[in-house]
């Protein structure tokens, strides 16, 4: 027989079906955020919500518990139609691209959704127009003309990402009108500071526009009740705090409808032209996925949804907390659905000392790590295991951490190689060695202290595993299975057997007794392996199907229950030989990975950088529209001399000049580089804006603008005059 795992259990099958929980939920829904299609991710991002959703999943599949895991494709919003203007090309391009390479790129790393679906797709709009149009029919929306920002050479409102400043919080200065990326704040576009738009880096003027708002400060007694007591035990205390400084501050209605082309479109009268927000659509997009997945798989989907006996747990990272614990449940309330049961938020995972950042260049995208491990020749699924293994033992689930290709370095090498894949291949090659490759018998009237320490060792374990993944404290579940196999190797370093083995008959065997000792010693070790491998298996599922294989058993032996067995493998029962489960890695990586990093995000800042200065020389050749006397009485133009000029490090067309305006002396950065050498314009008069918005550029703060104007031959030449410095030009 091919596995003596399902002749060993078939028969109490039932006996374990019996093992209900009294708090056992009926069945789960877990989500995890979806993510926008408007790019690559980083491993910040599969750290943060899919990773350890992952696990948690897998772990219950293995409890044979009715589970269904959903994501999907983020299609809409700004950070779409935004990326579609940078590629110069349409949304839909962009959400296509973008969506094929996330849905490849979590299957590559084991991420085991039952559905990644996409809010592009006609039952997503259906769903959430359906979603709206009930809220609203029961009055729970309320219809406000308010005045917004907007684009005047634009023509269109700004919102969300469309405008950018500064978060009044932290003072970043790239702060998104919903969102400071930096310190994760939730924002509304009148609290930045020195509002600009995206679309044109103009300060945005104000417009009168219709939008419907879902009154959250209706729901404070209930947000209340719910989260900060009901929930005051369970959920993590950065979800909760986060939340409470919400609820504390003063809920507001919420918009949920936009002037935009790009979405669900407003499915009622005056709706025209608008869509619904795009944090109001993607969590419904949750339940479009799981109508989608019902579908596929001939369920039912309103259990999920609808029936309190479902465990309903959002993964997410932190930026997306208010939404998933304030908005959406209130409109998960008032639609009458059921309401997350916990919303484990991880925080941020930084990068060789700085924030990640795609943008920025400073990240490790799922799809660059596929590319540069799994893909290669002595990558694979080997590979997909390390990193799920070092982002796990490094999960930033209480507070900020940080990954060093010199820590992942270290953890493969000195914790997953030295310490599991060192138990599972002694074990394996003793057993070949020293048990002809079979699973050696166990003599009850030898069997010693620490060999029932080590068998009891496993039982200890699986507890505090199934307590700690129960809990989502998914890092010290795994430090737990490493500390097994540790004592794994501690015991098989006590009993010697190799030592045991020296010690022969005469007629070359060794002695009865020795043997005797060697067959525990290697009982409980391939017990123990049996074992490791279904504790490791929700966090690293390739281990774990490579270790099946070498033991001949099927996936059936994977199931929770049997962990804690003594006797998973049947003794007598061949094994095959041991099979490399992980690979070290080498310094020469670690650099190249190093240096791989500086350079990209050298290539993409530098880019950046010419970017500002184009934009900062160039001048439009059409005319711009008419603006009234007061707005360009707004500009303080003023006369000057540059007294110093030098390049600025690592830039072609940036200068770092001193301006003499008379009464004081500015620093101004300057695109003119590639027109003029520093020591050229030494002396040069100059018209300076001074009241421009002082901007950092290569970290050196710039206060001012010269004015330039470009000649027939698209060189740039000083708007200048003789008059004294300090001169004001009207
Ligand atoms: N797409 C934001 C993000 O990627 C958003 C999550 C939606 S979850 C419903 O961070
Ligand atoms: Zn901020």
């Amino acid at each position: 027989m091919y596995d003596n795992f399902i002749e060993y259990y078939l028969g109490d099958a039932c006996v374990c079906n019996t093992f209900v929980r009294m708090n056992t939920p009926k069945r789960y829904l877990i989500t995890s955020a979806l993510p926008y299609a408007n790019g690559p991710k980083h491993i910040g991002h599969l750290a943060g919500a899919y990773l350890p959703a992952d696990i948690y999943v897998r772990y219950l599949r293995s409890q044979k518990r009715e589970v269904v895991f959903v994501c999907g494709s983020d299609e809409h919003g700004a950070a779409i139609t935004i990326q579609a203007m940078k590629e110069n090309t349409t949304p839909k391009a962009i959400v296509d691209k973008y969506h094929a390479m996330l849905e490849s790129n979590m299957h590559d790393l084991g991420i085991s959704f039952d559905i990644y679906h996409r809010t592009s797709e006609k039952i997503h709009h259906e769903t959430a127009q359906e979603f709206f149009t009930t809220l609203n029919n029961d009055g729970n929306l309320q219809v406000k003309e308010s005045e917004q920002y907007f684009d005047d050479s634009a023509n269109t409102f700004l919102a969300d990402r469309y405008i950018t400043g500064t978060c009044p919080l932290c003072n970043y200065e790239n702060a998104y009108g919903d969102q400071c990326e930096k310190c994760g704040t939730s924002l509304s576009p009148e609290q930045l500071i020195n509002p600009k738009s995206t679309l044109s880096g103009n300060p945005p003027s104000k417009k009168k526009t219709t939008h419907w708002y879902l009154p959250l400060d209706k729901h404070e007694s209930f947000l209340r009740q719910w989260i900060l007591e009901e929930h005051s035990s369970d959920w993590k205390a950065n979800v909760l705090g986060q939340c409470k400084s919400w609820i504390d501050a003063g809920l507001q209605p919420r918009a949920v409808t936009r002037d935009l082309e790009w979405g669900v479109k407003v499915p009622v009268e005056g709706g025209e032209g608008k869509v619904l927000y795009v944090w109001f659509d993607a969590p419904i997009g949750y339940i479009s996925a799981t109508k989608q997945w019902a579908l596929n798989n001939n369920q039912d989907w309103k259990p999920y949804w609808e029936d309190k006996e479902t465990k309903l747990v959002h993964f997410i990272g932190k930026d997306n907390i208010v939404f998933h614990c304030i908005i959406f449940p209130v409109m998960l309330k008032l639609h009458g659905n059921i309401l997350p049961e916990n919303v484990p938020s991880n925080e941020f995972m930084n990068l060789e000392g700085d924030k990640m950042s795609t943008s920025r260049g400073w990240s490790i995208e799922m799809d660059e790590y596929i590319q540069d491990f799994v893909k290669k020749e002595n990558g694979g699924d080997m590979m997909v295991d390390a990193l799920r293994y070092y982002l796990t033992a490094i999960a930033p689930e209480t507070k900020d951490s940080e990954f060093t290709w010199k820590g992942f370095q270290d953890a493969l090498n000195s914790e997953l190689v030295a310490i599991f894949g060192n138990f599972v291949n002694r074990t394996f090659v003793l057993m070949h060695k020293l048990c002809n490759g079979k699973v050696p018998p166990l003599h009850q009237d030898i069997l010693d202290e620490s060999d029932n320490k080590i068998l009891d060792d496993i039982q200890h374990s699986k507890k505090t595993i199934e307590d700690c993944i129960e809990h989502y404290k998914f890092r010290d579940a795994l430090f737990e299975v490493i500390d097994l196999a540790r004592k794994g190797n501690k015991y098989m370093q006590e009993k010697e057997p190799w030592i045991v083995a020296k010690q022969l008959g005469e007629n070359g065997l060794p002695v009865p007794e020795a043997q005797q000792r060697i067959d525990n010693t290697l009982h409980c070790c391939l017990q123990l392996t049996a074992n490791l491998t279904i504790l490791i298996n929700p966090f690293l599922p390739y281990t774990a199907k490579k270790l099946c294989h070498m033991m001949k058993v099927v996936d059936k032996m994977l199931e929770w229950e049997n962990a804690g067995k003594r006797n998973l493998l049947s003794v007598g029962y061949s094994l095959r030989a041991p099979e490399l489960l992980f690979r070290k890695i080498e310094d020469a990586e670690v650099a190249e990975q190093i240096e791989k990093l500086k350079i990209k995000s050298k290539k993409i800042m530098d880019a950046s950088i010419d970017k500002q200065a184009t934009d900062a020389t160039s001048v439009p050749k059409e005319s711009k529209p008419t603006i009234q006397f007061d707005d360009f009485a707004k500009v303080d133009l003023k006369t000057g001399t540059i007294i110093t000029a030098e390049k600025v490090e690592k830039t072609d067309k940036l200068l770092k000049l001193e301006v003499d305006l008379g009464a004081e002396k500015r620093t101004i950065v300057s695109g003119i580089a590639l027109h003029y050498k520093p020591e050229d314009i030494i002396g040069q008069k100059v018209v300076v804006v001074t009241n421009l918005a002082p901007r950092k550029m290569k970290g050196i703060e710039s206060n001012g603008m010269i004015l330039m104007a470009e000649d027939n031959n698209g060189k740039l030449v000083f708007v200048s005059s003789n008059v004294s410095n300090g001169s004001n030009v009207n």
